[in-house]
C-alpha cells in the first residue's frame, strides 16, 4: 500500500500515549486549533474571490487599521476554542484585554496566545501571512484566571507554533521535544508530517530586518545590522537580505535555510520605544520554537524565553534565528550596553 505518512492527530496520540499522565486534553485543543487553522487556511486561500479583503474600519488595541480577514481569524479562533472545553482563558494580539470562557461552557486549565493573522498588511497582495500560538497552564488555584496567569515567561510554555498560509499551508509547532512540522494536503484535508525534527543551520546566510529604519536606530544597532552586511565579518562575506515583512513567514525561512531576523528597538514612535513585536503572541512562541530546534532568541541582551512580561501587550526587540547568529549579533548589542 501507498505510503500516505503520518498525520498530525496519529502523531500527537503517538506522543500522548508516551506520556501516562496525559488526560487528552492538550491533544483536544490541539485538535480544535488545527480545525480553526484549517477554516482561515480555506478563506485565505479565497481571499481574491470574495469581498473579504480589505479593511474592516476598525482600530485593533495596538492602533493598527484591522482587516477583514485578521478580523475574521480572530473570531474563527476565539468562537472555536471557547466552545474546546480545555482552556479557560485567551489572549489575542486583536483584543485589549484577556478573553475569558463565559461560565455556561466548559473550563479547562489550558491557556492560548495567539495572533490571529500575522502579516496582515501583506493580507491584500497574496503575501504568506500567518496564525502563531502560544499554549500555557493557568497558574493560580483561583477560579477565574487574572493578568498574572498570562504574565509568565516564555520556559513556561506547555507548546508553541505557527499555521504559514504560503503556497502550502503549514503547521510547525514544538511542546518542548523538538520541533515538527506538517504540511496541509488539501485533497484530504489533512496535515501531514513533512519535516520531522526540524533543525535550524548553526550559522545562516541571510539577514531579515527592515532597514527603512536605520535613521531611527541607536549606534549598536547600525553596528549589528552592518556586521551582517559587511564582507569582513565571520563569514567572510556579506549575508543577503530578505524581508517579507510577515514576521512568520520570514522567521520561518530562516527556519529551514538558516539566519537571523532582527526587529530592533527603534526612536521612530517614542510611544513605543521597545521595538515593534509582541512578547507575547510572537517572540515568545517563536523563540520557543527556535530555541527546540536548536537556534537562539535574544531581545539583544537577554533570552527572550527569560523575560517576564509586565503587560499582556509588551512589545520587544526581537533578534531570532541561527546560534551563532544571534550570539553574534547579542555579543555587538550587549556591546553598548
Ligand atoms: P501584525 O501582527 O499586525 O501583522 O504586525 C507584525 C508584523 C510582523 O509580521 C512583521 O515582522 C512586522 O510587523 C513588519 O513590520 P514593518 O512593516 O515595520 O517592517
Ligand atoms: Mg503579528
Amino acid at each position: 500500500m501507498e505510503n500516505t505518512g503520518i498525520t498530525v492527530m496519529e502523531h500527537l496520540l503517538i506522543h500522548q500515549k508516551e506520556n501516562p499522565l496525559a488526560t487528552g486534553n492538550f491533544t483536544r485543543l490541539l485538535s480544535e486549533l488545527i480545525f480553526s487553522a484549517k477554516i482561515i487556511s480555506r478563506e485565505v486561500k479565497k481571499a481574491g474571490l470574495v469581498d473579504i479583503l480589505g479593511l474592516t474600519g476598525k482600530i485593533n488595541v495596538q492602533g493598527e487599521e484591522v482587516r477583514k480577514l485578521d478580523d475574521y481569524a480572530n473570531r474563527i479562533l476565539i468562537y472555536r476554542m471557547q466552545h474546546c472545553g480545555v482552556i479557560c482563558a485567551m489572549a489575542s494580539e486583536e483584543n485589549a484585554d484577556i478573553i475569558e470562557v463565559p461560565d455556561h461552557l466548559p473550563k479547562g486549565e489550558y491557556i492560548l496566545i495567539f495572533d490571529p493573522l500575522d502579516g496582515s498588511s501583506n493580507i491584500d497582495v497574496n503575501v504568506n501571512i500567518g496564525t502563531i500560538f502560544s499554549i500555557r497552564k493557568k497558574k493560580s488555584d483561583r477560579k477565574y484566571v487574572t493578568l498574572e496567569d498570562f504574565l509568565q515567561k516564555g520556559t513556561e510554555q506547555i507548546a508553541a507554533g505557527y499555521f504559514l498560509y504560503g503556497p502550502s499551508t503549514m503547521l510547525v509547532y514544538t511542546t518542548g521535544n523538538g520541533v515538527d512540522g506538517f504540511t496541509l494536503d488539501p485533497s484530504v484535508g489533512e496535515f501531514l508530517l513533512s519535516h520531522p525534527n526540524i533543525r535550524i543551520p548553526e550559522t545562516g546566510k541571510v539577514y531579515s530586518v527592515n532597514e527603512s529604519n536605520t535613521s531611527y536606530w541607536d549606534d549598536n544597532v547600525k553596528e549589528t545590522v552592518n556586521y551582517f552586511k559587511s564582507p569582513e565579518n565571520e563569514r567572510g562575506k556579506p549575508y543577503t537580505s530578505r524581508y517579507i515583512g510577515s514576521l512568520v513567514a520570514d522567521f520561518h525561512r530562516n527556519l529551514i535555510y538558516g539566519g537571523i531576523f532582527m526587529y530592533p528597538a527603534d526612536k521612530k514612535d517614542p510611544a513605543k520605544p521597545r521595538g515593534k513585536l509582541r512578547l507575547l503572541c510572537e517572540a515568545a512562541p517563536l523563540a520557543f520554537v527556535v530555541e527546540q530546534a536548536g537556534g537562539a532568541a535574544t531581545d539583544g541582551k537577554d533570552r527572550i524565553l527569560d523575560l517576564k512580561p509586565t503587560l499582556l501587550h509588551e512589545r520587544v526587540p526581537l533578534f531570532i534565528g541561527s546560534k551563532k547568529d544571534v550570539e553574534k549579533a547579542t555579543e555587538i548589542m550587549s556591546k553598548g550596553c
